[in-house]
């Protein structure tokens, strides 16, 4: 290919197809393949270690509504706030339906955990703190569709739960079966939410640089992910005695 083909070809716009493949390709930086979270799924945590990671993940739990109430405040079209708004019913609960953050804490109970103590955020760790403000500033202040954009590392979210249904059970067999409901729930959440995500994602972005700009976006996300992994391992460790 010549010089001039190379540059014409880079200035191309993907399509749709290569679009979301692109995307996709991301998978391999999902914090599914973090130590903390391969140490996790293979039964290698401690007691404290899961604990540890209930606490802090409570805290990006809560922040979720809070993110998708960013997004929808800078969002104009109503059609896409009808369908914004579940996201955060998913997680704030309504009428009959407890929602994502009482399912979260009733994992905490079920690793034995107070409930008061995981409200505090006492125990939430500098690093995934400034990580979930910063998803949530990056939700408040970027346009919206780079917002939606940002929310399809749910793209890679079934396979890590249905990783946890299958794994932990086995594994941590210390842990109470009803803390599981959350990550069931998920499944179908994710698969819902992703479908809409990334239909704005892929009519929105259409220049290429435009579209290499929505890959960086999630790769912000995906670092938000590993950070808070990378504060839990270094403060927490992966393995040793597993004493109550
Ligand atoms: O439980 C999770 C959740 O409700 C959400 C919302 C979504 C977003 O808006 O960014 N991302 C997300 C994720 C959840 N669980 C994480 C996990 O590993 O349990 C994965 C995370 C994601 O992939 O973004």
């Amino acid at each position: 290919m010549g010089a001039h083909e190379g540059t014409l070809e880079a200035a191309l716009p993907w399509t749709p197809a290569e679009f979301e493949a692109q995307i996709r390709a991301l998978g391999s930086r999902y914090h599914i393949f973090h130590p903390y979270q391969v140490a996790m799924n293979s039964g290698r945590l401690t007691r404290a270690q899961i604990r540890g990671w209930v606490c802090n993940r409570f805290y990006y739990q809560t922040a979720i509504p809070i993110k998708d109430a960013a997004v929808m405040s800078n969002m104009p079209d109503r059609d896409h706030r009808r369908l914004w708004i579940q996201r955060i019913l998913d997680h704030d609960g309504t009428q009959g339906d407890e929602g994502g953050i009482e399912a979260w804490l009733r994992l905490a109970d079920a690793v034995g955990l107070d409930r008061d103590e995981v409200r505090s955020l006492r125990h939430v760790l500098p690093g995934v703190r400034f990580a979930v403000d910063a998803y949530i500033n990056f939700a408040r202040t970027r346009p919206w569709q780079e917002a939606v954009c940002s929310s399809l590392t749910e793209l890679f979210a079934p396979e890590i739960h249905k990783e946890r249904l299958s794994n932990w059970p086995q594994h941590y067999p210390w842990i109470d079966a009803t803390g599981y409901q959350y990550f069931r729930k998920r499944l179908s959440e994710a698969r819902r939410d992703v479908e809409h995500g990334l239909r704005v994602t892929l009519e929105h972005f259409r220049t290429r640089a435009e579209q290499e700009r929505a890959v960086a976006i999630v790769g912000f996300k995906l670092d938000v992910l590993w950070t808070m992994c990378d504060a839990m391992q270094v403060n927490y460790g992966i393995g040793g005695d597993d004493t109550e």
